[in-house]
């Protein structure tokens, strides 16, 4: 079996309510969807989430680089010789969930040519992960009343509150807020998104002290070295590295440095081969993982829950799987169901989806 074609189709859905975070907002899920042809007549699929503010990537950069770099480096392979893959794109710096989505496509074509679940190739741990919900910016209230409306409505406990906003004691009361209207039954966790400096996020996690937050994420810039080590050695709570880990080097320099205890494991951005190399380090290390989401369409949810539902460390904690639920539509046949706070593995070989052509010709934007 060889590869023949690798396209990059890009597509926008928009956002019923947008996402706002410390670095940016989405208000349309403006994705690429990749689709990874064999000679044989296999197609694995896969989307690249292009998110400038954080990974410097755009629609029209995942294409480009795709089209002209990618795809003929990958044709005449095997989908099996996947570390070859690996090492011809590696030779492109960047670029991660271009590379991400290619991996992951390939891993849904060898998925299908064995006719077994990728997740069952990838660790078979279990059939399905407990859901965190991302709660963004907004006033206090509403941010409050979205998290109720998500526990009723999809049995969700555990949220992540998006924090960064300045004066920190927005952030500070909203997630008073949330614990006084959510009760302490569910687990609140904080992100940052780097807005804050290591003297505010310290600030911060003083006067949050008595809401047993579970973790804190990217609240000040790994970059800001000694502010950011100062910090995480003072920090009562895990602290996590999100876009500041995206590869197994930077783990590695993050955890050893000082500069993190917990690392998020996205697989739009390091696919399934290199997530499990973050994930087995961090095992080795002794660090806990969470698996984020890099506000994935139900396409990339699928992806992360095949992944995480794979091994025991992933499947510890809720993973942050339920962006997808603001989107107005998706490109999925089947769509992917948060029932009792817990969404399940895609039965079926490969990933389990199929993609609705008539919502590709609808929201895709080449044609
Ligand atoms: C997250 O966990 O940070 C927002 C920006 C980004 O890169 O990912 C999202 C969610
Ligand atoms: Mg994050």
């Amino acid at each position: 079996m060889k590869i023949t074609r690798v396209e990059a189709i890009p597509f926008a859905i928009p956002y019923r309510k947008p996402l706002r975070f410390a670095s940016g907002e989405v208000h349309a899920a403006e994705h690429v969807l990749v689709r990874v042809h064999t000679d044989d007549g296999l197609v694995g699929v896969a989307e690249a989430p292009p998110r400038p503010y954080t990974y410097g990537e755009t629609q029209q950069s995942i294409i480009a680089v795709i089209g002209g770099l990618f795809e003929p480096q990958l044709v005449g392979l095997s989908p099996l010789e996947r570390e070859t893959a690996h090492a011809r794109m590696h030779a492109t710096v960047g670029n991660p969930t271009a590379k991400a989505a290619i991996d992951m496509a390939l891993w849904d074509v060898i998925g299908k040519a064995l006719d077994q679940p990728v997740t069952a190739l990838l660790g078979g741990y279990g059939d399905r992960m407990r859901v965190s919900h991302m709660v963004g910016f907004d006033d206090s209230a509403k941010m409050v009343a979205d998290a109720q409306r998500v526990r009723e409505e999809h049995g969700i406990t555990t949220f992540k509150v998006k924090v960064g906003r300045l004066p920190y004691t927005l952030d500070v009361e909203a997630c008073r807020a949330l614990r006084a209207g959510l009760g302490d039954d569910v687990e609140l966790y904080v992100d940052g998104n780097r807005g804050w400096s290591a003297a505010d996020s310290a600030r911060a996690l003083d006067e949050l002290a008595d809401l047993g937050l579970t973790l804190a994420e990217e609240l000040c810039p790994a970059d800001d070295v000694l502010g950011r080590r100062w910090l995480v050695q003072r920090s009562p709570i895990p602290f996590v590295a999100d876009e500041s880990a995206t590869t197994p080097g930077e783990v590695t320099r993050e955890l050893l440095g000082g500069s993190a205890t917990a690392i998020s494991i996205k697989t739009a951005r390091t696919g399934f081969s290199a997530s499990q190399r973050v994930l087995f380090q961090c095992e080795g290390l002794g660090a806990d993982v969470v698996i984020g989401n890099q506000i994935d369409g139900q396409l990339g949810t699928a992806c992360s829950v095949a992944f995480g539902a794979a091994y025991r460390r992933t499947s510890n904690r809720a993973g942050e799987l339920s962006n997808f639920l603001d989107m107005s539509d998706d490109l999925l046949t089947e769509p992917v169901r948060i029932t009792g706070g817990e969404v399940f593995v895609r039965p079926g070989s490969g990933l389990g989806v199929e993609i609705d052509p008539d919502k590709l010709a609808h929201y895709r934007q080449d044609t």
